[in-house]
């Protein structure tokens, strides 16, 4: 028969969106089975035109699951994948627990799918939302050119920090909408004041932190971004500068790239690279007004491009402009996406 999915988180922003992909796309699962926390059991939400009762998470919501998916927070993921695991299914996990696990691949299909194949745990990593918004556009080109360095700025969409997110930019924007707010100091934080899961109003301003603190002052979702690309890439020493920041946008992650690379490089060599790459969006004639934006691309699944420029000071080097839907690609799809090569595998044996 068709294999079981359990969608573990199926009440939250991005298991919203997963349930959208799961409808949409072709339809290789027998049943789908949505777990949520205590609090939300007993629901009932759609799926394939079918609504679904919510099952609280135990560990026999797993019973006769070949594949589940979490999108929960660290430390549930890091209780209860494993549980899952053990019971037999194969977890597709979008937490941070298990990303930089050396036994749990960290997979994008479109770059490393054979990497799935070796789980040690019975675990597979989805990569953070910011890591994947650019890693399918940076593996086609590291594919022909040869990546040496990274740097990287990200523009991130409020629905990364999750349904807490939007709910505090809806908020904000509320109050500042109609106002003169803007041209004093401090003006647009005395009315929005301290609320929601941003450090500093996010309304009529951009936010130069996401995560937490690390280390010598980086941020979490940073250091996210450069381990999660090299081991994606499989290239551990691989040099990447990294500043995340947060903007004013509901959903759509963006990121300036900075990309330098073994050998000389031209830009009608990457758009003809990045034209004909699975999974990206060519969006680049700036002359005509084209280049990718998030309320553009909000709720598309690729991975766009516009903006590619040569480094004036260096031929080995590109400038990239680059956007993706953090919700779809950045999270739903590509769990999707590697539970589809799961399902696969099995199909074939
Ligand atoms: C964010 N990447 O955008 C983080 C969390 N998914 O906030």
């Amino acid at each position: 028969g068709k294999p079981t999915l359990a969608v573990v988180g199926a009440t939250g922003a991005v298991g919203t969106v997963m349930l959208g992909i799961l409808s949409e796309r072709a339809d290789i699962w027998g049943e789908i089975r949505l777990i949520a926390s205590a609090r939300s059991a007993g629901r009932k939400l759609t799926v394939r035109g079918e609504q679904v009762e919510v099952v609280a998470l135990a560990e026999e919501a797993f019973e006769g699951v070949d594949v589940a998916m979490f999108d929960v927070p660290d430390e549930v993921s890091a209780r209860w994948a494993p549980i899952a695991a053990s019971r037999g299914a194969v977890v597709v996990d979008n937490s941070g627990a298990f990303r930089m696990d050396p036994e749990v691949p960290l997979v994008v299909p479109e770059v490393n799918p054979h990497a799935a194949r070796m789980r040690p745990r019975g675990i597979i990593a989805n990569p953070n939302c910011t890591t994947l918004s650019m890693i399918v556009a940076m593996g086609a080109l590291h594919a022909e050119f040869g990546l040496t360095e990274l740097v990287v700025s990200s523009y991130q969409a409020a629905s990364g920090a999750g349904k807490a997110g939007v709910d505090a930019l809806r908020e904000q924007l509320g109050k500042v909408a109609g106002s003169d707010l803007g041209s004093q100091p401090g003006d647009v934080r005395g009315a929005i004041g301290d609320s929601g899961p941003f450090p500093g109003p996010l309304a009529l301003n951009v936010v130069p932190f996401a995560g937490s603190l690390q280390e010598d002052g980086w941020t979490s979702e940073e250091l996210k971004v450069r381990n999660e690309t090299r081991k994606i890439l499989g290239l551990p020493g691989l040099p990447i500068a990294v500043t995340c920041v947060r903007v004013p946008v509901i959903t759509g992650h963006s990121l300036a790239v900075h990309a330098r690379f073994e050998r000389e490089v031209t830009v009608s060599a990457a758009h003809e690279i990045l034209a004909t790459a699975p999974g990206v969006v060519l969006c680049d004639d700036p002359a005509q007004g084209e280049f990718p934006t998030p309320a553009d691309v909000v709720g598309t699944d690729p991975t766009w491009v516009g903006r590619v420029r040569r480094a004036l000071d260096d031929p080995c080097a590109l400038e990239l402009f680059v956007c993706g839907d953090n919700l779809r690609k950045g999270a739903a799809l590509n769990t999707a996406q590697i539970a589809e090569v799961v399902a696969a595998e099995r199909a074939a044996l």
